[in-house]
């Protein structure tokens, strides 16, 4: 398969690239190179040491026996994107080159602004772009669960579930009547960012374009992903994906491990019941690759909802206070007012099965993913101090 990759140089791109590689896969990325930048101007950098992409060009040939074509572009540039895809020609797009931090979208106007246009506009340069010159390839396009909020009720997978029905008490206390059929509409969104936001429209055009185009997509609601390994990065350091942990950037796993390497105690937000699903990066790439290899028909456009298992924080923070102690690490639970708007106690109960369905198990247990983790971070614990201002929380929802 012919796949290219938008973000590949991100936390996720890259070591989709390699197992793309390693599969015998023909790979292709592009990347506008905004991530480091984004992240050097919120004061910090990659916890772990990460290659430039001419470095991870060469390494990939090494690796992989074969040549990366990499193209630095600009994905909202139409015309740019319309080229590249007519000279690689994908069978598949794997689209993650987005501004992917919701803190770094409720900074202020300019940084909400420049999310919204970069992100949902890249998507509908590449929906047109699809529909000029490879109408028949598989848009896999990562989505966030953050789309669907924290409703009062069971999240399906994108769609309302065959025989759902709407209905509301009658004055006389009956039930209501005919012409309630929800079955198949898109399942409502209240996502809680302008990031978050952003997405939602994404997935409303790429469903649209599956409709009026016949294009075929996978929109993937992935919950926050921790870790630092996948089978291709243990092999040597070089290969290395990055790893955020400032407030903007960094995801809570990621940020409690790098904070238990600085002894910062950990920033559980508000009462810490706020509830997600999360699975490890390997999981990440496995569940990405299971996609591949099982695309939907034309004219399909259809959701996964991607995680391994749904924790609170506080039972995040739990853990890695078990996983630092364990090697030997004593670490502080922290109380921090929440800078957000969300539900801090709810119900959540998200559907998954999808990816399951076309063999998805999940691989490791949370506690083992922790302590290599922490021993990835512990080698660059002295550099990482310099940047320990870059943790605490700044950005104010309201
Ligand atoms: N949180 C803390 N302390 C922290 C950081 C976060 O308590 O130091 C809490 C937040 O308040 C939130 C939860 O942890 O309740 C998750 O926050 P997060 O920063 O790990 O993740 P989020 O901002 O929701 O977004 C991230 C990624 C995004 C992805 C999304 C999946 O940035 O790209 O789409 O996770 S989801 O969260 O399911 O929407």
């Amino acid at each position: 398969m012919r796949v290219m990759i938008t973000g590949i140089d991100g936390y996720l791109g890259w070591p989709l690239a390699l197992r793309l590689g390693a599969l015998g896969h023909t790979v292709g990325g592009i990347d506008t190179m905004f991530r480091r930048q984004w992240v050097k101007d919120v004061g910090s950098c990659s916890a772990t040491p990460i290659l430039t992409m001419p470095q991870r060009m060469q390494l990939y040939s090494e690796f992989v026996g074969n040549r990366l074509a990499f193209w630095q572009s600009d994905l909202t540039n139409y015309q740019e994107v319309l080229k590249i895809y007519g000279e690689f020609k994908p069978d598949a797009i794997v689209y993650l080159g987005e501004q992917p931090s919701a803190p770094y979208s409720m900074i202020d106007a300019e940084q909400a602004i420049s999310t919204q246009s970069n992100n949902i506009l890249g998507t509908l340069a590449t929906l047109w772009a699809m529909h000029r010159v490879c109408p028949k390839a598989h848009l896999l396009k990562l989505g966030t669960m953050g789309e669907y909020g924290t409703p009062h009720c069971d999240i399906p997978e994108g769609r309302f579930p065959k025989g759902s029905y709407w209905s509301q008490l009658t004055a006389d206390g009956t039930m209501g009547t005919t012409h309630q059929d929800l079955s198949n509409l898109i399942f409502p969104r209240c996502a809680g960012s302008w990031y978050h936001l952003t997405k939602v429209h994404d997935s409303y055009n790429v469903e649209f374009a599956c409709r009026a185009w016949n294009l075929r997509s996978t929109d993937v609601m992935q919950g926050p992903v921790y870790g630092t390994r996948t089978e291709e990065l243990k092999n040597e350091d070089r290969m290395a994906t990055r790893l955020d942990f400032d407030e903007a950037f960094g995801t809570i796993i990621n940020r409690f491990c790098v904070q238990a390497v600085l002894g910062i105690p950990l920033t559980v937000y508000g009462a810490g019941g706020q509830t997600r699903g999360y699975l490890p990066l390997e999981d990440s790439i496995r569940c990405m690759v299971l996609a591949l290899e099982h695309p939907p028909q034309l004219g399909e456009y259809r959701t996964f909802n991607q995680f391994d298992r749904t924790y609170t924080i506080l039972h995040l923070a739990n853990e890695v206070v078990a996983a630092a102690n364990e090697l030997g690490i004593t670490v502080e639970i922290g109380a921090h007012e929440n800078p957000r708007i969300e539900a801090e106690h709810h119900y959540y109960n998200p559907d998954s099965s999808g990816l399951r369905a076309i063999g998805y198990h999940p691989i490791a247990c949370m506690r083992s993913v922790l302590k290599e983790m922490i021993k990835d971070i512990l080698p660059h614990e002295t550099r990482l101090q310099n940047y320990a201002d870059a943790v605490a929380p700044k950005t104010k929802w309201r």
